[in-house]
Order: structure tokens, then C-alpha cells, then sequence
């Protein structure tokens, strides 16, 4: 089973590439990050080796308009940025989120003993000035293992509500599992829209200015 990414993408209309959302992918090593990105790119399990640097592709998300969206027949030209998450790396993070439109932050469902770290990683990058607002799309993969925690667990042990309250920052958690795409399309979707309110709500406050 595949997310049908590539076959929805042939087919739909061209945006100019300037229109193109930076997107910083960000979570623990070993969460899932990289395998999102090549799943998001090609269609396909790719085998990954620890990320040292970073990886960047750019890819075109069609809009399919579930969740209530209104747009059926769009596609919108992401580019992904997936940064190295072992800890010796996370002080780049910042580097690559200076500009994003948003941010996706990935953590395995069954790393119950990390979930604290991957919380405080979360919650330190929402907080720097330039993140202030940015929305988030959480990806709770993995949950194709027996030992997955449920979706309402991931959100109590990452703090997900304080992120509103603290940052204002929009979030969004997905059950997902990158392997075979499940749940990358509705989490695009969702960050999308996120990203769209975002604009028009800061449009609006600049017009009142
Ligand atoms: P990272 O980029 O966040 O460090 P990777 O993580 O994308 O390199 O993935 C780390 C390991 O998790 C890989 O296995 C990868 O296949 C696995 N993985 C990623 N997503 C899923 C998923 O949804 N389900 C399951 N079961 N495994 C997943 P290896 O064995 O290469 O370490
Ligand atoms: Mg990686």
C-alpha cells in the first residue's frame, strides 16, 4: 500500500517554484525523518542511513481537499529540508528554521523513553523568536508497531497543548507510518491549511498597522 503521491502529482496543474514552502523537517534521530522525506519524494520505502547533515528535496503535495478544505484540484510545491537529529546536530536546527512556513516534527510512537527529550527539543524550537507562530504538523509514525503509544499519549507526554497556550502555535498531531506513507498526505494537508490561516492572519495584521 502507498500514499498515491506521485500518481496524484502527474496530473496536476504547475505552481511557479517560487511559490514553493519551506519546510524543515525536525525529531529525534531515528524517529522517521529521513524515511518521510524519501517516501514524500519518490513514492517509495527508501533504506536510510543516520542523517550527518542534512537532506533536501523538493516536492509537489496535491491538495485533495480532505479536512474540509475547499481546494480539489491544486498541488502545492513543498521544499523539504531534513536536518540530522542527533544531539551533537540539533544545535543547526535553528539555522534551517530561520525562514520556514512550517515545521514538521517527527517522533517515533514506540520510543516511550525518549518522548521527554523529543518534548523538550519540540517545545525549545516553538519557543525561538523566528518559530513564534510557525505551525507544526506532529507525526506520531510508527504506529504500524504493536508497541505504538496511542495518539492521545503522544500528546499528553510531548505537551502539545502548552504549545498554543505558551508559543501560539498552531499544531496538528497525525498518526503516520512512513514506511508505506500512511497519514503524510492528511498531515501535509493540515499543515498546509495551518499555513494559509497563518499568512492571512499576519496579511491582515499588517493592513491594520
Ligand atoms: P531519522 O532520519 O529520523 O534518523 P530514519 O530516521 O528515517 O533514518 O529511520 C530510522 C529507522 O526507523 C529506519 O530503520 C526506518 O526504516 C525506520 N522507520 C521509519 N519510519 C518507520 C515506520 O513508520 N515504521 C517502522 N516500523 N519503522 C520506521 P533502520 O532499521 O534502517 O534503522
Ligand atoms: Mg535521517
Amino acid at each position: 500500500m502507498g500514499n498515491g503521491l506521485s500518481d496524484r502529482r502527474a496530473v496536476l496543474p504547475c505552481l511557479p517554484s517560487f511559490q514553493a514552502l519551506h519546510i524543515v523537517i525536525l525529531g529525534l534521530d531515528c524517529a522517521g525523518k529521513t524515511t518521510v522525506l524519501y517516501r514524500l519524494r519518490f513514492n517509495e520505502f527508501v533504506n536510510t542511513v543516520p542523517t550527518k547533515g542534512f537532506n533536501t528535496e523538493r516536492v509537489r503535495v496535491p491538495l485533495l481537499g480532505s479536512g474540509g478544505h475547499r481546494c480539489r484540484s491544486a498541488s502545492v510545491a513543498c521544499h523539504f529540508w531534513d536536518v540530522g537529529g542527533q544531539e551533537k546536530l540539533r544545535p543547526l536546527w535553528r539555522s534551517y528554521t530561520r525562514r520556514a512556513d512550517g515545521l514538521v516534527f517527527v517522533v517515533d510512537s514506540v520510543d516511550a523513553e525518549r518522548m521527554e527529550e523529543a518534548k523538550t527539543e519540540l517545545h525549545k524550537i516553538t519557543r525561538l523568536h523566528d518559530n513564534l507562530g510557525v505551525p507544526v504538523l506532529v507525526l506520531a509514525n510508527k504506529q504500524d508497531l504493536r508497541a505504538a503509544l496511542p495518539l492521545a499519549e503522544v500528546e499528553r507526554l510531548l505537551a502539545l497543548g502548552e504549545l498554543g497556550t505558551h508559543t501560539h502555535t498552531p499544531w496538528h498531531l497525525q498518526p503516520a507510518c512512513a514506511i508505506i506513507g500512511e497519514g503524510l498526505q492528511e498531515g501535509l494537508e493540515r499543515l498546509h491549511a495551518m499555513i494559509v490561516k497563518r499568512r492571512k492572519m499576519l496579511r491582515q495584521q499588517k493592513k491594520k498597522r
